[in-house]
């Protein structure tokens, strides 16, 4: 970066009064903005260097862990160490202040791309360049803990993936255990990690104003912490009287399934067909709209083809060839030594083409959900890949934006009329509508205690309250009790870190709202589709082939971060964000579930 140059530019602009003439001013004014191009071209150009360089080793480091082997850490640390160093630096963060200041003066795009220099500043500012070095250090310690984990059931060596397959359909309640228990083993070395962390990642971000950790990451969305809580508990109550409904239902369908006689009034958590209960939709099948069964006969590769095949049909460009050179699509074995990041996510190496994805995928509804989800994500990044968004604005609108289109096109994939249009099921057979419904509520309802309630309470307490160390594990339980009305199994004392077995309280801190607030918008997107272009019933409509839904979806996500989200959510849904969508959707359930749950005891409170 032409440094001195511009720095004498600025020092002069700051230095020239407010008693010139009007033909001084102007000139003044010119000088400004070519300071400002000059600054953020300069800047531009670095960070997309040094962010590519960034990404490409953290890559190397999430596709290949293997105990010992120190190479990719340190070589991820020390290109970490120097993006901060470059991001977080005092000149970089008095620069944009200075123009900042003066933001009347600028375009919307200008003051967007200072805002977005100042952001990434924080999370890295030079004045706390050590506490920056140590958690760069930490994060990387903590990835390889998580990942590098060899799970074992009974001593066997097991991936997350068998574990999955365990949970989502065994009927042996003790199988079941020793599987659940077997995921939350990792949780105890990652226990310091996380409280270190939290010291770190909070410190870090105070020197530039935000009250903690949490505070910043909600910053992003323009509110403050006490609002984002508030919001996902507005939510949450809305949503409540259908949660009581399923959690009592499932209850009861479980006890049955398991052959257990007395129906526990907590759900145990190793009932669940998820670690985490944050997603039932595998306890039932549905005759004639079975996924798995649809995929029994197809390969991994058949699934992400099938994802790709989806957005395709609606008019996006087939994925760059370097996409499946480039990509870790499918898992490794589960007894490999060398191990990667089971958790699924897309990558935007370069922020232009170098498109990438994560994944462990199998032959499974789960997996098929997924790769929709991630290729939702690959196809923002190459919607707003393109000159009029300028590199620092190659993000979402917010991030819930980001996780809500592939999670949609998940949804618009599992209904009935895109199924049978592509002979995935037969369209002959009859099936109970209603118990489809329930199905999807048993992913998209339930999925909102765990991410509203348990999740963003756990890291808001976390990072905003300094839960105290010994009190994680007996935080998240009472969380996920009164949030969720799950039990775990057995007494899970402080030896235990059962909340850091989720991947994101990790390595995507006290971002977990995002997935919530996804939830809602998405559900707004698709009534809007639904209604507007497709002129079909949400619960029954067919995207596949329909350029006019992939106009829709392109020109939203070739904004970028261009616009305030609040405005482009009115423009395109005609609403702001509301629940009403998704209660809509599932409105027919209401009465359905009270039928079905009539002599049953319900064990969760009538209000919320
Ligand atoms: O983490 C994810 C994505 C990351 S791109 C796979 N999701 C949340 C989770 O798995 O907990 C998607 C839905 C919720
Ligand atoms: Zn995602």
């Amino acid at each position: 970066m032409k440094i001195n140059l511009l720095l004498v530019t600025i020092i002069t602009l700051l230095f020239l009064g407010s008693c010139t003439n009007n033909s001084e001013k102007t000139s003044n004014q010119n000088e400004l903005k070519d300071s400002l191009t000059a600054f953020l071209n300069s800047y531009t150009d670095s960070f997309q260097k040094i962010y590519y360089e960034s990404s490409q080793a953290e890559w190397e480091l999430q596709t290949h862990i293997e105990k010992g082997d120190t190479t990719r850490s340190a070589a991820a640390q020390e290109v970490s160490k120097r993006f901060s160093a470059f991001t977080g630096s005092s000149y970089v963060i008095n620069t944009a202040k200075f123009f900042l200041d003066k933001k009347d003066k600028f375009t919307n795009l200008e003051v967007k791309q200072l805002e977005s220099i100042l952001y990434a500043a924080a999370n890295n500012p030079q004045i706390s360049k050590d506490i920056v070095e140590k958690r760069i250090k930490a994060e990387s310690l903590q990835t390889e803990l998580l990942y590098g984990h060899q799970f074992t059931i009974n001593g066997k060596s097991v991936s997350p993936n068998t574990i999955d397959n365990i949970l989502f359909t065994s009927k042996n309640i003790n199988e079941r255990l020793t599987a659940w228990e077997s995921s939350k083993e990792v949780g105890r070395k990652l226990k310091d990690g996380l409280e270190n962390l939290r010291g770190l990642r909070n410190n870090t971000v105070q020197s530039l104003g935000y009250k903690d950790y949490f505070d910043y990451q909600v910053s992003e969305y323009g509110v403050s912490s006490e609002e984002m809580v508030e919001m996902c508990k507005g939510f949450l109550k809305e949503i409540y009287p259908l949660y009581r409904e399923l959690h009592t239902y499932a209850r009861y369908e479980l006890a049955k399934q398991y052959n257990v006689k007395e129906v526990p009034d907590y759900l145990p958590a190793h009932w669940l067909p998820n670690r985490w209960g944050q997603d039932w939709s595998n306890m039932i099948d549905v005759e004639g709209v079975d996924i798995n069964k649809a995929l029994a006969d197809k390969t991994p590769e058949w699934v992400v083809k099938k994802g790709e095949d989806f957005y395709v049909s609606l008019g996006m460009q087939k994925l760059p060839e370097s996409f499946y050179t480039k990509s870790s699509l499918y898992p490794y074995p589960d007894d490999s030594v060398v191990k990667k990041n089971t958790h699924a996510s897309a990558w935007h190496l370069d922020l232009k083409n170098d498109v990438r994805s994560l994944m462990s995928v199998q032959n499974n509804a789960d997996w098929f959900e997924t790769v929709n989800h991630e290729l939702g994500h690959i196809y923002y990044y190459l919607a707003y890949s393109k000159p009029e968004v300028p590199i620092l604005l190659r993000g979402g609108a917010n991030r819930a934006f980001h996780e809500a289109f592939g999670t949609m096109i998940g949804l618009a994939a599992t209904q009935p009329t895109y199924l049978a249009g592509q002979n995935l099921i037969d369209d002959k057979v009859k099936f109970d509508t209603l118990k489809l419904l329930l199905k999807r509520a048993l992913n998209d309802i339930v999925f909102m205690p765990f991410s509203c309630g348990v999740m963003t309470e756990f890291e808001y307490e976390l990072y905003s309250k300094n839960l105290p160390k010994d009190e994680y594990n007996k935080k998240w339980w009472e969380l996920v009790k009164k949030y969720q009305g799950i039990e775990p199994p057995t007494s899970r004392g402080e030896e235990f870190c059962d909340a850091a077995t989720k991947t994101h309280i990790n390595d995507d801190a006290a971002q977990y709202y995002d997935y919530a607030l996804s939830y809602i918008t998405l559900f707004q997107f698709h009534n809007h589709i639904s209604k507007e272009i497709l002129k079909q019933d949400p619960r029954f409509t067919n995207y596949y082939g329909n350029k006019e839904v992939g106009d829709y979806l392109t020109n939203i996500m070739s904004l970028g971060a261009t616009k305030d989200w609040r405005e482009v959510l009115k423009e395109y849904t005609g609403s702001e964000m509301s629940a009403k969508s998704i209660l809509e959707y599932f409105s027919p359930l209401m009465e359905y579930l009270k039928n079905v749950n009539k002599d049953r005891k319900y064990t969760l409170s009538e209000s919320f």
